[in-house]
């Protein structure tokens, strides 16, 4: 899905539905997202007021029902704004605000079946595509494990699925198992190595889906896409301001939020690195991280939870390495990419990082240790 493509064709039959301050007088694609295609619209009133929103295609061949994606996000929405009123917080900048249709609706199906809603831009903020210092990285896990303690009424049971079995990782490993027999496009022959790696490891894929089945580790509610780049930090504090991309808040496990953090911002390389020497899991990082998503938990998670925090780190990682290697295999049809190769380029990272894991796996469960008995 190419942005520039989208904004020729229904962008405009789009915005004219919502009710947005102002007219547009600049809108453009925005943002590093591998799912959705987003633009930055800017609009100006009559009295020479500058208003900002996001507008969003929803990615409908991902989410196959944006419906009740909206349902729950307005919901969750609306249910951190009470509580961070309640805390004395500024609910337009510490959640996302949807931007409702002239007719009140919170999202518009245009003629050509494609899914579009509105945010509030948050202005002043930034988002970063890598961990700058520690302490930013302390901030943002601070921030996922409060997001989480925020959401520990919510009542799950009436969350959609948004992606069904979004983290069961032995079924991502069968989706794995299956592009590679299938090799649509003959690439298999370009990945051998990193098959192999993958195939290795099948035994390990259960580890967190047989403690969740056991009821050794509790369903939560989740936010299980909790990379850096989806948290803005204030412009002027610097400080972790606003949860964003709420598409998959879901049931799922605390391990989920905690393992996809590290492996994208844990690691010492970007996500697409292609020079693997500059790709290892930094464990300064990760002592950073395991610190500041425990306090922001506040002493909600479970011994077992926290005993299994390198597992999580280790098995999201190698869990998104399988998603980019399948969607190589199958033709680069579910992440965007921007470069032949890319999703290969992507899985290769997360297994370079997964093997330093393995590698480093005493220092990660000495450092769990020693933050939780100090
Ligand atoms: P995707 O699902 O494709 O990752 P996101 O919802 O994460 O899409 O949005 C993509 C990017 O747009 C974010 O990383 C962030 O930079 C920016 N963004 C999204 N929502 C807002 C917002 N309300 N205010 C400011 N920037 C935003
Ligand atoms: C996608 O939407 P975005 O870019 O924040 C993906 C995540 C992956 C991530 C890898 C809905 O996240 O699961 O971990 O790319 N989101 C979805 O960068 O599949
Ligand atoms: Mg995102």
């Amino acid at each position: 899905m190419n942005p520039e493509n989208t904004a020729c064709a229904k962008i405009d039959e789009a915005i004219a539905q919502f009710a947005i301050e102002g007219k547009v007088v600049e809108r453009r694609p925005y943002g590093n997202g591998h799912i959705n295609d987003t633009f930055l619209l800017v609009c100006e009133t009559p009295q020479g007021k500058r208003k900002q929103y996001i507008l969003q295609r929803m990615n409908h061949s991902i989410f196959k029902n944006p419906p009740l994606l909206m349902e729950n996000l307005t919901s969750v929405t609306e249910y951190l704004r009470k509580i961070i009123l309640s805390a004395g917080g500024d609910p337009e900048r510490e959640t996302l605000n949807v931007v409702r249709t002239k007719t009140g609706d919170c999202y518009y199906q245009d003629t050509g079946s494609n899914y579009w809603r509105i945010f509030l831009f948050i202005e002043q903020t930034i988002c970063l595509e890598k961990v700058e210092s520690a302490g930013d990285f302390y901030d943002s896990a601070v921030a996922f494990g409060n997001f989480q303690k925020m959401l520990s009424d919510y009542p799950a049971d009436t969350l959609h699925e948004t992606i069904p079995n979004f983290h069961n990782t032995p079924s991502r490993f069968r989706d794995f198992e299956r592009a590679v027999s299938e090799d649509k496009l003959g690439r298999a022959a370009m990945a051998q190595k990193e098959i192999a790696f993958a195939l290795e490891r099948k035994a390990q894929t259960t580890a967190l889906t047989d403690l969740l089945a056991a009821g050794d580790l509790p369903l939560r509610v989740t936010h299980n896409d909790t990379k850096l780049n989806n948290i803005l930090f204030d412009a002027e504090t610097k400080k972790a301001l606003c949860i964003i991309d709420l598409d998959t808040v879901m049931p799922g496990l605390s391990l989920y939020d905690f393992g996809d953090s590290i492996r994208f911002g844990a690691s010492t390389g970007a996500e697409d690195e292609q020079d693997l020497s500059k790709v290892e899991l930094d464990l300064s990082l990760f002592e950073a991280f395991t610190r500041g998503y425990l306090e922001g938990c506040d002493g909600s998670l479970t011994d077992k939870e926290i005993e299994m925090l390198p597992m999580g780190a280790k098995l999201m990682t190698f869990e998104c390495g399988l998603r980019f290697l399948a969607d190589f295999l199958e033709g680069d049809v579910y992440f965007k990419i921007h470069r032949e190769g890319h999703n290969l380029d992507r899985a290769r990272t997360q297994f370079k990082l997964v093997a330093d894991m393995e590698k480093k796996w005493d220092e990660m469960t000495g450092i769990v240790n020693k933050l939780t008995h100090c």
